[in-house]
């Protein structure tokens, strides 16, 4: 069966480099509202102007924005499925609840990428995105403490979350994310 899969983890944990190996491998749509989000930003549109502005001050876009976003992703695709970035706070979370039950999709593991604050920063000033400045990573990594990191307990209470250590080289953590997914295919509990 195709996995459904989302990924958590703070910015620059590397949900999106991991997320691109593990769809490519598997034949899983690749989900990133932070890609979608960026790719408004280049069409100029009023919309897009808007986005810019919420991504360059490291805040976190609308919820009904990104939630429309990713609905009508999910409704087109039912084959499987790895959410990179989304949910990013309690209320995404209840309405991804809300969503996957319509849809009749369960989610099968949540996997948390778990990386220390240091390494964070150090990797983000190197990638070096608009919305990479020491400042607004700082930023963005107290929002995460804040609004992001509690949903953790959201999957964990409903046996689904699967921590991972993403430390180490993108190899490294690729094969543990991969030997995550196929111990859940395998039907081991999700554990923290
Ligand atoms: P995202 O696009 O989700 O990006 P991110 O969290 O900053 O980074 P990610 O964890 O994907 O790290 P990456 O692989 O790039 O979010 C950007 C913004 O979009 C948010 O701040 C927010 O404003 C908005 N947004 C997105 N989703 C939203 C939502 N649901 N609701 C509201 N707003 C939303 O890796 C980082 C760097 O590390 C790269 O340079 C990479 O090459 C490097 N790297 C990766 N793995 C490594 C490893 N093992 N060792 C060394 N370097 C590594």
């Amino acid at each position: 069966m195709r996995e459904r899969v989302v990924v958590l983890g703070p910015p620059g944990a590397g949900k999106g480099t991991q997320c691109k190996l593990l769809a490519a491998a598997r034949g899983l749509l690749h989900l990133s509202t932070g890609d979608l989000l960026r790719a408004e930003v280049t069409t100029k549109s009023t919309l897009g102007q808007q986005v810019k502005a919420v991504l360059d001050r490291g805040d976190l876009v609308s919820d009904n924005l990104v939630l429309a976003i990713v609905r009508n992703r999910l409704a087109l695709h039912r084959e499987g499925w790895l959410l990179d970035g989304f949910p990013r706070n309690s209320t995404q979370a209840a309405m991804l609840d809300d969503l996957l039950a319509d849809l009749g999709q369960p989610l099968q593991v949540a996997l948390q990428l778990q990386v220390h604050e240091e390494e964070l920063v150090a990797r983000l000033l190197i990638r070096g995105r608009s919305d990479d400045t020491e400042a607004v990573v700082r930023k963005r990594l107290q929002i995460y403490a804040r609004q992001t990191e509690p949903i953790n307990a959201h999957y964990q209470v409903r046996g689904l979350l699967k921590c991972v250590d993403g430390l180490g080289s993108v190899r490294e953590v690729a094969t543990r994310m991969a030997n995550s997914l196929n111990e859940c295919q395998q039907g081991e509990h999700a554990i923290c």
